[in-house]
């Protein structure tokens, strides 16, 4: 598993920085963002250390998808209500011009009541 040994999100995914976990596997690490922009708001990533989405290959697709569906799974795990009624979001922020700050692709899932802050 390529790791970039001076990435946060990599130490976070491998334990040596603390965070609320949400899940773990052997491919995808999820945990409780420490700044939240909704009163659910968490962080999926690879723990294969991708810094942004456009750095993703062809053979990364199947993890990718993997993150997407897992998203679904976990944001009604976490409190967001199914269905039309509840929901969630899903972002995906790449350079600069959109708004990331660290540089190791994650999704933010974020939901619960509205209003917050994004
Ligand atoms: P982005 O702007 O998409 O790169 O979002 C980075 C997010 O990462 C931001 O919402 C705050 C979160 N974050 C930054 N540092 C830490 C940390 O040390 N722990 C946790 N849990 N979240 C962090």
């Amino acid at each position: 598993m390529p790791h970039d040994p001076n990435c946060l999100f990599c130490k976070i995914s491998q334990g040596t920085i603390p965070s609320q976990k949400v899940y773990e596997d052997e491919e995808i690490y999820a945990f409780n963002d420490i700044n939240p922009a909704a009163p659910i708001h968490f962080l999926m990533i690879p723990k294969k250390h991708i810094p942004m989405l456009e750095s993703a290959e062809a053979a990364d697709a199947p993890l990718l998808g993997r993150m997407m569906e897992l998203a679904s799974r976990l944001a009604k795990e976490q409190g967001c209500r199914p269905g039309k009624e509840g929901g969630f979001r899903v972002v995906v922020n790449n350079g600069a011009d959109g708004g990331q700050e660290v540089y190791h692709l994650h999704l933010h899932v974020m939901g619960g009541p509205r209003p917050w802050k994004k």
